[in-house]
């Protein structure tokens, strides 16, 4: 149809609006085309080492990518405020099948909204629904491996927003073992009296024992939420312990484990909570609380184009190419972690039950924060982390690695064990920089040196030319050209 000039727009200004609206990015917008395309590279020769990053597939991808991205539908499946609704509410519902299904749910007993735009806003409504404003929580603490929705505050100032609007008191990991000291957190609930106790990590390389958590909770009737975002992929797969037998809601983001895209999820229990010794029943009321508190409590219209995503992923964890892949993740994270014990290294807790391991550096006097700088110099992505008994978080101690990402590409063990090599060769690098200076010298000045030294820049481009090497060899999930 042309459009001819109701506003006095010309004819060639329609025809050269339509071309716009037509053409591919590559030539729609280069400058964006061409920054894609170097990250694109980056992924592609680079290892990729960052425990909460994945690989997602084409199929995710092109759902993301989809038409679902042009609809608003603020609302829940029939009870929209919008019209023009129906394949939003097919998919909508498809997706909350397939979430219930993953996890082997029953929906009598489990309900799933899969409308949060994240991990952290998933999070904030399952606090909006339950816990009353400045109502007590307990998570564990950002620099002993929690999240930051999890409560995080310094003793000068509340950082998240979790401990602006409810009142948080934090349970840590032993110092010594790097295991969650969960005798504490049973003494420190007694005094605290939470509300709400959330099980779950961003940097903790074992298993959460859930029924310790719910013995913990009910002893002080609190509620009992399980964050899996980094493990969901796993649970799925049941490849590590589920956290569902034993909480009361779980939330996840869906981009980690799971391999699918940006987005977040709620579970939450459903019908009968308890029965009293007279038979009386008491029912669980989170329906309808979490639904509110996500719409519209805190968001508006749902990301369809990510819910999509979302059902395309949890299709793809149903299967056995799935279960592989995550029995992969954990050998391969064994095979990294043995690996750089060999090299004489420090892993915390000594090992890993699940996807990714903390390097413990301090015994190499070197740190976190200059071992990253020197391993992304070398295309080698991970992210320096806190170690148990650090004393200040502003130079943390560890390096935290995961292995979802490349076991995506395709590696296995003996890959891992090469990567070993080129971590261990990056981090007697970050120690030889270090001591060419002075003891007391800024991690700018360690950077400086980084990148000005001859020397150096040698080493440097000769590590990353053969990680380069290596990690183009394998294959790259995702849509062909993007
Ligand atoms: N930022 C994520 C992580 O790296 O663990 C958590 O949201």
């Amino acid at each position: 149809m042309s459009l001819t000039n109701g506003h006095g727009v010309s004819k060639e200004t329609w025809d050269s609006h339509n071309k716009m609206m037509l053409e591919p990015l590559a030539i729609n917008d280069s400058e964006v085309f061409s920054i894609i395309k170097k990250e694109k590279q980056r992924q592609t020769y680079g290892l990729e080492l960052i425990a909460s990053e994945n690989f997602t597939s084409r199929a995710v991808l092109e759902a993301l990518g989809s038409c679902m991205n042009n609809k608003y539908s603020e609302g829940y499946p029939s009870q929209r405020y919008y019209g023009g609704t129906e394949h939003v509410d097919e998919l909508e519902r498809l997706c909350q099948k397939r979430a219930l299904e993953a996890y082997d749910l029953d929906s009598d007993k489990w309900g799933v909204n899969v409308q949060p735009y994240s991990g952290s806003p998933a999070n904030f409504a399952v606090y909006t629904a339950i816990v009353e404003p400045h109502g007590r929580i307990m998570g564990l603490d950002l620099p002993d491996g929690g999240h930051l929705t999890h409560g995080f505050m310094t003793d000068k100032k509340k950082i998240s927003a979790t401990s602006m609007f409810f009142e948080s008191m934090p349970y840590k990991v032993n110092q010594e073992t790097g295991y969650i000291d969960y005798d504490r957190l049973q003494e420190n609930a007694r005094l605290f009296h939470p509300k709400l106790i959330i099980a779950g990590t961003s940097c903790y390389s074992r298993h959460i024992e859930y029924a310790r958590m719910r013995q913990i909770a009910d002893e002080n009737g609190a509620y009992l939420l399980a964050d899996m975002a980094h493990i969901s992929g796993l649970v799925a797969a049941g490849v590590v312990p589920s956290p569902f037998e034993h909480c009361d809601i779980v939330s996840t983001t869906t981009h980690k484990t799971l391999r699918g895209c940006r987005a977040g999820v709620i579970f939450y229990r459903k019908g009968v909570r308890s029965i009293d010794a007279r038979g009386k029943e008491t029912m669980y009321n989170f329906e309808s609380l979490i639904n509110q508190a996500v719409f519209p409590g805190l968001q508006g219209g749902p990301h369809n184009h990510a819910i999509a995503g979302v059902a395309v992923a949890l299709k793809q964890a149903m299967t056995s190419e799935f279960k592989a892949y995550q029995l992969q993740v954990l050998a391969n994270c064994k095979a990294l972690s043995n690996s750089l014990i060999d090299h004489g290294y420090n892993i915390v807790t000594g090992g890993s039950d699940t996807h990714l391991i903390l390097l413990d550096l301090r015994s190499k006097g070197t740190d976190g924060g200059r071992a990253e700088k020197v391993l992304e110099a070398c295309a080698i992505a991970c992210n320096k982390n806190t170690c148990p008994g650090d004393k200040s978080a502003l130079r943390p101690s560890g390096l935290r690695f995961g292995s979802p990402a490349l076991t995506s590409r395709g590696l296995v063990e003996d890959d891992f064990k090469k990567v070993a090599e080129f971590i261990h060769k990056g981090i007697e690098l970050t120690v030889e920089i270090q001591n060419s200076l002075e003891p007391k010298a800024t991690l700018k000045e360690f950077k400086e040196a980084l990148a000005q030294g001859e020397k150096f820049q040698k080493r440097v481009a000769e590590l990353k030319a053969e990680v380069e090497a290596f990690a183009g060899q394998f294959l790259m999930p995702g849509l062909p050209e993007l």
